[in-house]
């Protein structure tokens, strides 16, 4: 058996997280045409017959113009710190380009052999002695691949990659190629994680990255990058979870825009963020978002902190069970413009409160002890996956029908599988079509 981390690392926007759904076959982490999606690193887990890859997908790097900027380029630096492999990322845009659209090139623009500058760097943060694979994504975008070959050369004489291979991670059968690829050129040692591993992130994890997707999404190229997720109260009822979030922005008029016409843009956000929160845990989800403006905050570290971007955990300020879904949000820094808005899919009865690390979804045992480390590299069977607010998500909680009997994927698995149709979207039945409630918002 082979294992091991490999970071996926590259500038913003060239795939690197499509692409770790894609080897995950489950749509785990947050995708968007806009730069700088990623913020975090996020562990994702592959266990083949062979092999067991533990990627770790990176924001992208890019020329920081804020503290979190600065933060964000750290993380990816960090990953590869810790990784056996470097699976490096570039697209075809510069090759597809027209000319008023060309990013910056290292190299004679119109040349056959300029490269992206961005690109350049990149490979210029990776430790020399990490091996490398170079990964041309989006080739589906190019009709004429010989326009290709320049790039490829100009690659290799930059760097001694193990491999340079143009593909598209939308394509299944390429990301099976590279996946075995990866899974060769690791260590021959013991697999890490648990196979039924799917991250280590725990659930209010991705409720922070699920609302922010659905802003990166459904707003315009300003806001999205003003506007950070905080958790505020979670509270475990069973088959329904619930999770009260801010919606952090940097200006007033941002909050105008997030909000929308009369609470319709932040309403349709809330349903798009609970459905995908509840194909991904296999429960009902009450998801209720308030927006609050917080001056400068990517700017300032005490702010980042406090909205998880403090370089440890990135997992927001989590209730603990002396929370109840009524109570009023912990005032965080910033001017208080706040707007609640709700969405669920129910929200009747009594309500338990979550404890502290409520990932994990009580349908299984838990596997792990519940308490541990919050760095998602290197952690052997018997420590648990866990950062502070709770263990990660395994496959079958994610999504039992993506995980074989043996909890191992094959080495020839089935394509990237689609939202479980038995769960979630549940508004799709007319009954449960969302009706305004008495507070704005969507229930
Ligand atoms: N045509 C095509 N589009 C792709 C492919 N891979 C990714 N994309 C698109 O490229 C855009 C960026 O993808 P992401 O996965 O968010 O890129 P990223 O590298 O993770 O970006 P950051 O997190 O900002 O660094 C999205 O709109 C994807 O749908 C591909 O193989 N072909
Ligand atoms: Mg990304």
């Amino acid at each position: 058996m082979r294992s091991g981390n490999v970071a996926i690392v590259g500038r913003t926007n060239v795939g690197k997280s499509t692409f770790l759904n894609a080897a995950l076959g489950e749509p785990l982490a947050i995708t968007s045409p806009l730069p700088q999606t990623t913020r975090d690193a996020l562990l994702g887990v592959v266990t083949l017959a062979s092999a067991q890859i533990a990627f770790i997908d990176t924001p992208g790097l890019h020329r920081p113009r804020t503290e979190l900027g600065r933060r964000m380029n750290a993380a990816a630096i960090d990953a590869l710190r810790n990784a056996d492999l470097a699976l490096v990322m570039t697209d075809t845009h510069h090759v597809v380009a027209s000319t008023k659209e060309l990013p910056a090139l290292a190299g004679a623009a119109g040349s056959e052999l300029a490269l992206p500058e961005a690109d350049v760097r990149v490979i210029e943060e990776l430790p020399p002695d990490l091996p490398a694979i170079l990964l041309i994504n989006k080739v589906d975008r190019c009709t004429d691949k010989r326009r290709l070959l320049p790039t490829i050369e100009r690659f290799a004489s930059l760097r001694d990659f193990a491999a340079i291979v143009p593909a598209s991670a939308i394509h299944p059968a390429d990301v099976e190629r590279i996946l075995s690829m990866l899974g060769t050129a690791l260590p021959e040692r013991p697999p890490t994680y648990d196979p039924e591993t799917l991250t280590d992130r725990p659930t209010l994890y991705f409720v922070r990255e699920y609302v922010r997707e659905q802003v990166l999404r459904q707003t315009g190229r300003e806001v999205p990058h003003a506007v950070a997720v905080t958790v505020e109260a979670a509270i475990d009822r069973g088959d329904l979870l619930i999770v009260k979030t801010t919606i952090h922005v940097e200006k007033p008029g941002q909050r105008g825009i997030l909000l929308g016409a009369r609470g319709s843009r932040l309403r349709e956000i809330g349903t798009a963020a609970r459905e995908r929160l509840e194909t991904l845990l296999g429960r009902r989800v009450y998801l209720e978002l308030f927006v609050r403006v917080t001056p400068s905050w990517r700017h300032v570290p005490r702010q980042l902190a406090e909205l998880g971007y403090d370089g440890r955990d990135t997992v927001g300020r989590v209730s603990t069970s002396r929370d109840s879904p009524s109570a009023p949000a912990p005032a965080p820094p910033g001017q208080d413009h706040g707007t609640t808005m709700s969405t669920t899919t129910s929200s009747s009865g009594a309500a338990a409160p979550l404890q502290p690390g409520p990932s994990k979804m009580p349908r299984k045992p838990p596997t792990r002890p519940t308490k541990g480390p919050h760095r998602c590299v290197r952690r052997p069977h018997d420590q648990p996956s866990t950062t502070r607010d709770g263990p990660g998500i395994d496959r079958a909680a994610a999504s039992p029908t993506r995980s074989d009997a043996g909890g191992q994927r094959k080495a020839g698995r089935t394509p990237p599988a689609r939202p479980n149709p038995n769960r979630g979207h549940r508004d799709d039945h007319p009954a449960r079509r969302p009706r305004r409630s008495r507070r704005g918002g969507v229930r």
